[in-house]
């Protein structure tokens, strides 16, 4: 029997257990799918970890979510075209949910899909080689439970292990004296840990944007985030400044390009993370920054010098969920042989008008039509449910728009499901005074655990 690995049960490797378990609902013969996932659950980055550093076992954390973090998008960009929020939670919800509403809608699909039995939790995958000779893989995974390493034979590999989980960590002089708080964003859990104080971040980009916000909403004295090629540009709150970058530290002084200087508490970098694939030997590994088209993926999904296996949510991403679920259902027609590949050839000479398009993109707009025509395209050879990418594009480009207009408060507008055609409540509390980011919370009336009991 034809057998597939899949490396990591987060959004990307659940989206790929969900396209075979639904060819088999439809009738099928499937091949056998096994998943290995180094944490004790599923959902990936949303299922959080207080832990950082090393876990129980002394395997690197994999999170890099921090507490009270609420969707950066609107979900209805992001929602499953098989499974919508309104099947999910049995009424419609406002669209910008907290970190823990999201992570149950990511369970319910697979639960519902009975796939849990596919996934070996606590195992870690170790090393994957490839043989010519056997056209077959061989996979190296350690049961921490039972302290067991074990090596099997596959004929497809699908690597969905994520990429947004091991910190690029810049120098800066003054950094090894500084006698405040130092970390990453990977390691970043609770903004309360920063009230009072005065924090500087490094970046530009979500992280910078999203952590400098959290610090800023639980009561940091002041924010100053420090940018390497532009400032984010937003209205931001009188205590809150963008810098140019970062020179160096002098005791708690930090000396930005401009000459400006800031006498900080903690510094927190968020300047983003690295493709690492420790399990993968030379010719299997996808070396990229994170960008929208890497190269030596067709279609975004195919290992080019090898097409038995695939990488599933490689790209930076403004398309998340649905777009891996396209991906997923491409690898799964690829592997039961609906999808025939063209030459090798042929396939970089594809990724390559790809990736030309994406080094002329300008700003934001035109990058999120770049990667809605790339789903698009996906969606073209598979059976996923078709869905509306120039509507949710403009839903996209309407979150841009409140970005702009409000920083602080664009999570309290609501947009229409593109999914279901229904339109989204507003959210009960307006997100600079929603402190409690429980499901319980976020799903009730907003009477519970605002402003007042949380501060
Ligand atoms: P991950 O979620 O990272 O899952 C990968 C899985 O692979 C993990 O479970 C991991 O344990 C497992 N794994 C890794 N290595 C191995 C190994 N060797 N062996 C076995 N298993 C392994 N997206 C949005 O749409 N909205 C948001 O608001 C949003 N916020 C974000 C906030 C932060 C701080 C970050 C870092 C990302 C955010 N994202 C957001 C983007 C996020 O990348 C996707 O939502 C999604 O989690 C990606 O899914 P994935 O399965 O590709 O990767
Ligand atoms: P990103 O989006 O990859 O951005 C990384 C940021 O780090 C970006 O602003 C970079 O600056 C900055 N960076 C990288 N190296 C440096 C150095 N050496 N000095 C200064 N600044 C640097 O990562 P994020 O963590 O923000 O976002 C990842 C995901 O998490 C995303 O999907 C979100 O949804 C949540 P640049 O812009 O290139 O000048």
């Amino acid at each position: 029997m034809t057998r597939v690995a899949v490396i990591g049960a987060g959004p990307s490797g659940l989206a790929q257990l969900r396209a075979f378990q639904s060819a088999r609902k439809k009738g099928a013969k499937i091949p056998e799918v096994v998943c290995f996932e180094k944490q004790e659950d599923w959902g990936g980055l949303w299922n959080y970890t207080w832990r950082t550093g090393l876990d129980e076992h002394g395997e690197p954390v994999h999170g890099s979510m921090y507490r009270y973090l609420w969707s950066n998008g609107p979900k209805e960009c992001l929602e499953f075209a098989d499974y919508t929020f309104e099947e999910h939670f049995g009424k419609p919800i406002a669209s910008y949910p907290p970190r823990a509403v999201l992570w149950d809608y990511i369970k319910g699909r697979v639960q519902k899909a009975g796939v849990r039995k596919w996934v070996r939790f606590c195992t870690p995958v170790r090393m994957v080689t490839y043989s010519k000779k056997t056209k077959k893989f061989t996979v190296t995974a350690h049961d921490r439970k039972k302290d067991r390493m074990y090596a099997e034979e596959f004929d497809y590999v699908v690597v969905a292990s994520g990429h947004f989980s091991t910190p690029n960590v810049p120098y800066f002089d003054g950094l090894p004296t500084f006698n405040g708080r130092v970390m990453h964003s990977h390691d970043f859990r609770d903004a309360l840990e920063f009230k009072g104080k005065d924090v500087l971040i490094v970046g530009r980009s979500y992280s910078a944007e999203d952590i400098g916000s959290q610090c800023w909403k639980y009561g940091a004295k002041s924010v100053t985030t420090s940018y390497r090629s532009k400032p984010m540009g937003f209205k931001w709150p009188d205590n809150f400044k963008e810098r140019p970058l970062l020179q160096k530290l002098v005791n708690r002084t930090a000396h930005f390009k401009d000459g400006t200087t800031k006498e900080v508490d903690a510094i927190i970098l968020c300047t983003g993370y690295l493709h690492h694939f420790p399990f993968l030997t030379d010719d299997l590994r996808l070396k990229t920054a994170n960008r929208l088209w890497p190269l030596g993926l067709y279609k975004g999904v195919v290992w080019e010098e090898n097409p038995r296996l695939f990488y599933i949510g490689m790209q930076d991403q403004f398309y998340t969920f649905n777009m891996f679920d396209a991906q997923a259902w491409y690898a799964r027609d690829v592997i039961m042989g609906r999808i025939k590949l063209p030459s090798k050839d042929k396939m970089t000479k594809h990724s390559k008008a790809w990736r030309k398009r994406e080094e002329k993109l300008a700003d934001a707009e035109q990058m999120i039509w770049y990667q809605g025509d790339y789903v698009k395209e996906l969606l073209e050879d598979i059976d996923y449910p078709k869905f509306d990418i120039e509507a949710t594009n403009k839903t996209f480009m309407e979150w841009e728009h409140h970005k702009a207009e409000d920083i602080m408060g664009f999570r309290n507008h609501a947009y229409r499901s593109l999914m279901t055609g229904t339109m989204s409540p507003s959210h009960h509390t307006p997100w600079v005074d929603a402190m409690d980011d429980s499901m319980e919370s976020y799903l009730g009336d907003g009477k519970k655990g605002q402003r007042r009991e949380a501060a």
